[in-house]
């Protein structure tokens, strides 16, 4: 009977999985073409790079403490962040939770546990390190996961965090999403290892893992996870997917390459998920096909109601500098209001 349970809630989970790949994916195309009408400003697509993340994310619990980076918007979808607040923030509008301060893709949420990304990639690293650290200290449940890309292992950050985690035992999962490319700069010419062989520099357990197959990244998620939640130590996780689009909406990747992932081909990982799902039973044509349409209703239903919201009012400038107002910022706000 637990067996039967067991298998039915996995099930489930992948099923959901998938659809939160595909949700990320329709909201990725739907931002990408209001950038280019002038309706967003600026965006970070995480198109190529939804399986990788939401294989994780399936492995992860409540308690997990995440610091993110600006691609991780399907890992965010995953753990139930509702797409408005992903929206408020692209837009940075009034209701945004950083008011409309942060630059767009820079997310936050964190009563779904997603601390705020930093701009200077890597930066990440050593507040989960510290993070984990504290959560170690205060006896508290979770583990920590920090992402990142593949350049970000060629900043100093990435070295300090790796080598403080290991050396203090801390429940933390490094997980680096190699996309291939950092803005023009391909993984070849960052590094001239494999990435997760790096933990072993730092005496902790490095594993790959196939970030472009739903199914095969859950089970090695899997392992990494419970390897960390364990106590066994901290891993470095490095998934292998594709950029499938520009690094951002100010970039244009015809100049630099030319072996672009196209979306619905045979290497787009959600192509490459659902059928590894179709192989094994779990979902069929038509279940597709209701997901797809479900979620662009829901993305086009949002992103017309989320763009209505006006800006913050000018005065919430002067919000949250000091704890009390000074008389510069006093002089500054009555000549500005
Ligand atoms: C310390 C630092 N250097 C440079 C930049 C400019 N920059 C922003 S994103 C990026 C590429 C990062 O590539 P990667 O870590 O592989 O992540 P990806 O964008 O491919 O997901 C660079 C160089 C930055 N934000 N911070
Ligand atoms: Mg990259």
């Amino acid at each position: 009977m637990t067996e039967i349970v067991n298998e039915q809630m996995e099930k489930e989970k992948h099923i959901r999985g998938l659809g939160a790949m595909i949700l990320s994916r329709t909201l990725d195309k739907k931002i990408i073409t209001a950038q280019r009408q002038g309706r967003v400003g600026f965006y970070t697509p995480t198109m190529g790079q939804e399986a990788a993340q939401v294989g994780l994310s399936m492995a992860l619990d409540k308690d997990d403490l995440i610091y993110e980076y600006y691609r991780d918007v399907p890992m965010m979808l995953h753990r139930g962040v509702p797409i408005e607040i992903i929206l408020n923030q692209v837009f940075g509008n009034r209701d945004d939770l950083a008011k409309g301060r942060q630059m767009p893709s820079h997310l936050v949420a964190r009563d779904y546990n997603f601390m705020s990304v930093p701009s200077p990639v890597a930066t990440n690293l050593p507040l989960a390190v510290g993070t984990a650290y504290a959560k170690v200290y205060r006896k508290e449940k979770g583990i920590v996961v920090a992402s990142f890309g593949d350049g970000s292992t060629s900043t100093p950050d990435f070295h300090a965090a790796m080598n403080m985690a290991a050396v203090f035992n801390l429940p933390i999962l490094f997980f680096c999403e190699n996309n291939g490319w950092a803005i023009s700069t391909p993984v070849e010419k960052q590094t001239k290892t494999e990435i997760w062989k790096k933990a072993d520099a730092y005496g902790m357990v490095g594993m790959k893992a196939d970030g472009n197959n739903l199914v095969e990244m859950y089970k090695t998620a899997q392992q990494a996870v419970e390897h960390v939640r364990s106590g066994k130590g901290p891993v470095l996780l490095e998934a292998r997917c594709y950029r499938m689009g520009p690094h951002s909406t100010s970039d244009d990747p015809t100049k630099y390459q030319t072996d672009i992932v196209l979306d619905g081909s045979e290497k787009d990982p959600i192509v490459v998920s659902q059928n590894a799902l179709k192989a094994i039973g779990l979902v069929n044509d038509q279940l597709i096909e209701k997901v797809r349409a479900e979620s662009q209703r829901i993305v086009n239903e949002k992103f017309d109601q989320q763009e209505k919201i006006p800006p913050p009012d000018p005065e919430t400038i002067f919000q949250d500098v000091y704890a009390k107002e000074t008389w510069i910022l006093r002089e500054e706000r009555e000549e500005i209001l």
